[in-house]
């Protein structure tokens, strides 16, 4: 049973230190036990891994924890009387269906955190963009002059955010948070778009999509992508909505329009802001823009403000990041490490022009990697493919795309080296997570920007 918010355990009720169990040890886990700290609670801990990463933190923070670590247990200890999941775990462990036959609520840190929080909650899921446009909507309103945070899902865990002056949150919420969480009260959301993604975890696109959609089950404001089809019945009928999308916009929603001195964003008919003032590249990256602006909208803030904001905004590390432009070889080497699916891939493929060496594979998480295959044949792109499922990706590419098999990151800057002609974009892409072979996609980008600058020495 996924609990509502509502059914927070009072901390009066809970004096028994051991009346909460706490599943999972890393940054979410660390999260819930400073939280409890705080309020003089404490907790069991329990992680399947042998190391947990955060055990030492937790027991620094609550010395007097219970630490379980190597296996979950089956049973819920004697006396919980409520399960904290962190958003790692899958939801077919057997102390969940324990859980379940008791009726002892299972809430996740986002639960905790919305009950809890007194300035107004942004959320903001879908399959590609959330990061950014977490980040950008961070930085218009800060420079709107509100008091804003950003976390969750985007590295600072929600938990660690929370204090009284804060006057937006703004969310990344992934589909692991959200299918562990109860209905949230969330101020404005949106849900940009879904691709496959995942898949190994949710089954299905439909339960990857169901996951998704339950942001919007209790917000106050829907922000709706409309360039992707069926995203607006996702939102409840009574929840009032804004739109955006690249084309031109209705009245009330946020596109793009053509003017004299070229294209601009608009809300309806207004002319906000020029495209060609954005430092951050791409229609992706356009359609993002949009999306923090429809949910500014959800707030009372100047802006002019929030267009100061979007001007400055460079982009995130890893988000197509130009590591080198070599001007004697007439070569572009661009780290997208961070596009980790076939739909960001896809996306950055599509915003470069001209011949292109796309680097891809690592752990495709149940993708099927199929357009990708017709897009590089369209671009009569070379592939150099690592990683553990590079070998399905080449079976898709046959015939579409001259492929080469590399066994490290580093080999593969070099291949690119060996094989770019001037004019040509090398480019980190790889539609997959780089789980199998890096601590995160962050260290497989850094690899590759080292690997780009050795080369060039
Ligand atoms: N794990 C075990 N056994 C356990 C507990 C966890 O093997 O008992 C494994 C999980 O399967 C997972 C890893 O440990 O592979 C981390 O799981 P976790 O639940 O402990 O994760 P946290 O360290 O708490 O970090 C989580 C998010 N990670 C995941 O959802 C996997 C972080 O997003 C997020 O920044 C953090 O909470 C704070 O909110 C990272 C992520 O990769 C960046 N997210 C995925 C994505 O963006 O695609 C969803
Ligand atoms: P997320 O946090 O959802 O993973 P990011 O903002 O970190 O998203 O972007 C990850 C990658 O996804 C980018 O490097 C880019 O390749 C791609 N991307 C970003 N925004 C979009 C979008 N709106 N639609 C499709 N792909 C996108």
């Amino acid at each position: 049973m996924m609990a509502g918010a509502q059914q927070i355990l009072p901390v009066a009720a809970a004096e028994n230190a051991h009346r909460t169990l706490v599943l999972g040890m890393g940054a979410t886990g660390v999260s819930i036990a400073a939280w409890l700290s705080k309020q003089g609670r404490s907790a069991t801990f329990a992680d399947s891994r042998e190391h947990a990463p955060g055990a030492a933190r937790i027991r620094e923070l609550l010395p007097d924890a219970e630490l379980l670590c190597g296996e979950l247990p089956v049973n819920l200890p004697a006396e919980t009387k409520q399960l904290l999941i962190s958003p790692g775990l899958g939801l077919d462990l057997p102390v969940l269906q324990d859980a379940q036959r008791k009726n002892i609520p299972v809430l996740s840190d986002i639960d905790l955190f919305a009950a809890e929080c007194t300035g107004r909650i942004i959320g903001i899921t879908g399959s590609n963009g959330k990061s950014t446009v977490t980040s950008l909507l961070a930085c218009m309103l800060s420079a709107a002059g509100v008091r804003v945070k950003a976390g969750g899902n985007l590295g600072t865990p929600a938990l660690d955010l929370l204090d009284d002056e804060t006057e937006v949150f703004v969310l990344e919420l992934s589909s692991f948070q959200l299918e562990r969480s109860g209905d949230l009260p969330l101020h404005a959301a949106v849900l940009l778009n879904i691709s496959p993604d995942h898949l190994d975890h949710h089954g299905d696109i439909e339960h990857y999509g169901a996951a998704k959609q339950r942001i919007y089950a209790r917000c106050g404001f829907a922000v709706v992508n409309r360039d992707e089809a069926g995203l607006a019945q996702c939102v409840p009928p009574s929840v009032p909505q804004t739109g955006f999308g690249l084309g031109k916009p209705a009245p009330m929603d946020w596109g793009v329009i053509d003017n004299d001195d070229g294209q601009w964003i608009a809300r309806g008919n207004f002319a906000v802001m020029p495209v060609n003032a954005l430092q951050i590249a791409g229609r992706h990256n356009l359609s993002n823009v949009l999306a923090a602006f429809a949910l500014a909208d959800s707030l009372d803030v100047p802006l002019d403000g929030l267009v100061t904001g979007a001007r400055l905004f460079t982009g995130l590390p890893h988000r197509m990041q130009v590591v080198s432009f070599d001007r004697e070889s007439d070569v572009v080497w661009i780290d997208d490490s961070k596009a980790t699916n076939e739909a960001a891939a896809l996306a950055s493929i599509r915003s470069i022009d001209g011949p292109l060496i796309l680097i891809a594979g690592g752990d495709a998480k149940g993708g099927e990697l199929r357009e990708l295959a017709d897009e590089l044949g369209r671009r009569n792109a070379i592939a150099i493919l690592l990683g553990k499922d590079r070998d399905l990706i080449k079976s898709r590419l046959t015939g579409a795309a001259d492929v080469r098999l590399v066994d490290s990151i580093e080999a593969a800057a070099a291949q690119a080296a060996e094989l770019a002609q001037p004019g040509y974009t090398v480019l980190l892409a790889p539609a997959c997570s780089s789980l199998d072979m890096f601590a995160s996609y962050a260290e497989r980008g850094d690899r590759f920007a080292a690997a780009v600058r050795e080369l060039q020495r």
